[in-house]
Formats: C-alpha cells, sequence, structure tokens
C-alpha cells in the first residue's frame, strides 16, 4: 500500500507555501486519544515508528497508536551518531543490518522525504594483532553473506583519509582495517520525521507527551498472562497487542507487564564540533581508541565513544569524557587540535549480555519487545519496525529476527557481537 500524502504536500503545496509565506502545514496531525486501539507501540523513535509505518503500509493495520512520554525522536534517536553499516559478526548480525541498510537507502523514495543518506564508507582500524584478526574474521563472515567488506592496510587508509597519521610513529600505530564501502550516514531526525509523516497518512496516531504509567496484563487463565492495555498519564487505553520500542527505559517499561529482561542501562557521550570544509568521507572508528568520527554533510565532525563505565540513568555530559575522546582523536587526527567542540550530549543504552537486541514475543501474550539496543539502535530502525510489524500482521516470527528472541537467555543461544558493536565496552 502506498502512503497517500494530503495535497499540501504536493510539490504545487511546497511551492505555494514557498511564494506565500503562508505557515507551514503540520507533518502529523495530534488526533484525540482513543480508549482502544488495535496495537499500541510505546516509544515514538526510529524503531516505534518504522512499526507503525510498515504496520499500516504492508500489512494494512491502521488502528495503531505511538505513545511517547516526549516527542518524537527525542530519546535515543535523537541522541546518536546516525552511523549505518551492516559489517557484523555474527551471520545473524550481518543479514539484519544489511537488511535494515537497504531498507534506509530506499527510504528517502518510499516515504517520500529526503532522509539524506549518504554513502561513506566504514573503516575499523585495528591497532593490534588481536584486532586485525577480528577485522579479518568479520570480512569472512561479510563476504560469505555477500556484504563488501576487505580488511584494508595503511596506505589504501591514507588514501581514504589523508589526514590520519598512519605513520609507525605514533603511540598507536594503525596496522590496518576493516573497509566496508556500503556504509554511511544519515539525517536522524529526518528519518523519524519522514516515518511520522507516512505513519500519520495511513491514520496512525501518534500521541507525544503521552506518559505509559503501567500495563495491563490478565493472569485469570493462570498463565503469566495476556496483555489488555496501557496506562497512560492521559487515561487508560486498550490493545489486544502492546509493542515496547523504549530505549533506555526499555527494563522498566517491560517490567510493568511483569516481564524482566537482561539489560542494564549505561550512558553513551558524543559531541559536534563547528562546521568546516568537508575532508572526512568515511567513517573512521577506532575501537582501541574508544572513539569514532563522522563529517555530516554540513561539515561538522560528529564524535562518540564507548559507553560510560557505570550503570545510570543520567543524561548528563562530561568534561571528562571531552577530555579523553579529544585525547584519543588527536592520535589519529593530530591536525584537527584546533578546532572546535561546540556541542555535547548523551543517551542512553540498553546492554544486553551479548550485544545483540531482543525482538519478538515475551511470556505474556500480546506483549512484543523491541529492545535491547545497546549503542547500534538507530541503524536498526527499519530492519527491527519491519520485522516486528510482519510478527504482528502474519503471527509468525520471520526468520531474520527469530535468534533474537528474548527465550535465548534462558537456553544459552547468544549471539555474541561484542567484536563487531563499534567500539569496546
Ligand atoms: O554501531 O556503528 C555503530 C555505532 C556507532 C556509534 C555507536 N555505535
Amino acid at each position: 500500500m502506498k502512503a497517500r500524502f494530503p495535497q499540501r504536500f504536493s510539490a504545487w503545496g511546497l511551492v505555494r507555501h514557498g511564494l506565500t509565506g503562508d505557515d507551514w502545514p503540520k507533518v502529523w496531525r495530534s488526533p484525540e486519544l482513543r480508549r482502544s486501539y488495535d496495537v499500541v507501540i510505546i516509544g515514538a523513535g526510529v524503531h516505534g515508528l518504522a512499526t507503525a509505518y510498515y504496520l499500516a503500509a504492508r500489512h494494512g493495520i491502521t488502528n495503531v497508536a505511538v505513545v511517547d512520554r516526549g516527542y518524537v525522536g527525542g530519546g535515543g534517536s535523537g541522541r546518536n551518531t546516525a552511523i549505518l553499516r551492516s559489517n557484523y559478526l555474527t551471520p545473524e548480525g550481518v543479514a539484519f543490518y544489511d537488511r535494515s541498510l537497504q531498507l534506509y537507502r530506499n527510504l528517502s523514495s518510499e516515504l517520500n522525504f529526503n532522509v539524506m543518506f549518504s554513502r561513506r564508507g566504514h573503516l575499523t582500524l585495528a591497532h593490534n594483532d588481536s584486532s586485525l584478526r577480528t577485522m579479518r574474521w568479520r570480512a569472512e563472515v561479510n563476504k560469505v553473506a555477500g556484504i563488501d567488506s576487505e580488511v584494508i592496510g595503511p596506505d589504501e587508509i591514507k588514501r581514504l583519509v589523508p589526514m590520519m597519521d598512519t605513520s609507525d610513529r605514533t603511540r598507536y600505530p594503525i596496522l590496518g582495517a576493516l573497509y566496508h564501502p556500503p556504509g554511511g550516514i544519515i539525517r536522524h531526525d529526518a528519518v523519524v520525521w519522514g516515518y511520522a509523516r507516512a505513519a500519520d497518512s495511513f491514520g496512525v496516531h501518534i500521541h507525544q507527551n503521552t506518559e505509559v504509567t503501567g500495563i495491563d496484563v490478565d493472569v485469570s487463565g493462570g498463565t503469566t498472562g495476556r496483555v489488555r492495555g496501557v496506562q497512560t498519564a492521559r487515561g487508560p487505553i486498550s490493545a489486544p497487542v502492546v509493542v515496547n520500542c523504549t530505549a533506555g527505559w526499555a527494563s522498566l517499561i517491560s517490567a510493568m507487564a511483569g516481564v524482566g529482561l537482561p539489560i542494564i542501562t549505561h550512558p553513551l557521550q558524543a559531541a559536534v564540533t563547528e562546521p568546516v570544509k568537508m575532508f572526512l568521507d568515511p567513517v573512521v572508528v577506532s575501537g582501541t581508541l574508544h572513539v569514532y568520527v563522522s563529517q555530516t554533510d554540513r561539515g561538522e565532525l560528529v564524535f562518540g565513544a564507548s559507553v560510560d563505565p557505570f550503570a545510570s540513568y543520567s543524561m548528563r555530559s562530561s568534561l571528562e569524557f571531552l577530555e579523553e575522546l579529544a585525547g584519543h582523536v588527536l592520535q589519529l587526527m593530530p591536525s584537527l587540535a584546533t578546532m572546535r567542540v561546540l556541542r555535547q550530549w548523551a543517551g542512553l543504552c540498553d546492554m544486553t549480555p551479548d550485544y545483540s537486541p531482543i525482538i519478538g514475543v515475551t511470556p505474556v501474550e500480546g506483549f512484543l519487545v523491541d529492545v535491547g539496543w545497546g549503542t547500534y539502535g538507530f541503524k536498526a530502525g527499519p530492519a527491527a519496525g519491519e520485522a516486528v510489524a510482519s510478527l504482528i500482521g502474519t503471527g509468525r516470527v520471520p526468520e531474520l529476527v527469530a535468534g533474537f528472541d528474548l527465550a535465548r537467555f534462558d537456553d544459552g543461544r547468544l549471539v555474541g557481537e561484542k567484536g563487531a558493536a563499534a567500539v569496546g565496552h
């Protein structure tokens, strides 16, 4: 089914608004909160909105509410570094993130909204033998799955990133890198706005400022129960299907339904500089130096590191983080020393024991989860949304996410992705 965008989004509507100076129309509505929906999705980030969009577009399920205690894209979707890649370590991870990359590549045309996907190539540097071995391992797993990844040496790295110090006189000389040409970046807020607009055009209700305060579970059958709906700060909503698409608060939301999740939440900080002329094409990651950097289309450098080493729900930025980050970035590209950092922020990462997500059913019938996204959630939004929508629409768990079920932690079937989870944790 194609999204039916109202007249106000037509090319002529855009020209008219540009010329007349009339107020720009709202991109999605603010509908009345119904007391009942077929599906309630908790979390209006990329995962929740993608789920709502694919439910409507692929399965014709439109009596759907997306509720969020804040605003669209104000959680993890607005607090990440928008890096896209599929160069994972496990066959499950590679196939899953590759599907997401495919969906991201075509998203502007699917949503009729420019999400500014920018294919840049992705370099993961190796500074010692053991990380070089992991890069080779990843390259082999990637190639078997048909993913374009290979290990390259310092000369090729220097060609791709002339600013990089690839000499052997540095403290952490670069021995090689995993090069993944399809990787890139995207405009994170355009992604959530595009999904929100498209879901809304099918009739999905997006309710911002609507905090979920409880989840109703009927346990009268003597089992672990069946979901009946949610309690919100704006009143109860009944629904036979409730999906937890939150990040940061995933375990607290699931606990409301009596479902325990093996998640520990850590803050992750990031920073952005003033814009400068384009000089850095690929995304550069160093696990050993705990840093990743990319240059946006506007010219800013976006930096991140590993998660803060303590569990917390705090989203405060710290000077320690910035000092350590700057030291590590300058090891790689000393000539950045005069650049000025403009802003810092932090997000929350729900870390699972194996660094893979948890997607699918729970012991409470009708209560589904799309959680545990650690530091890799933004890039996964489209494929996760597509998979959860398919689970709801068909009643079957898609093969692509079967390995990410909650039961794996009881059965000992872990999907260990630590070696590909961006930086050391
Ligand atoms: O998984 O590519 C990644 C990533 C980048 C920043 C945090 N995670």
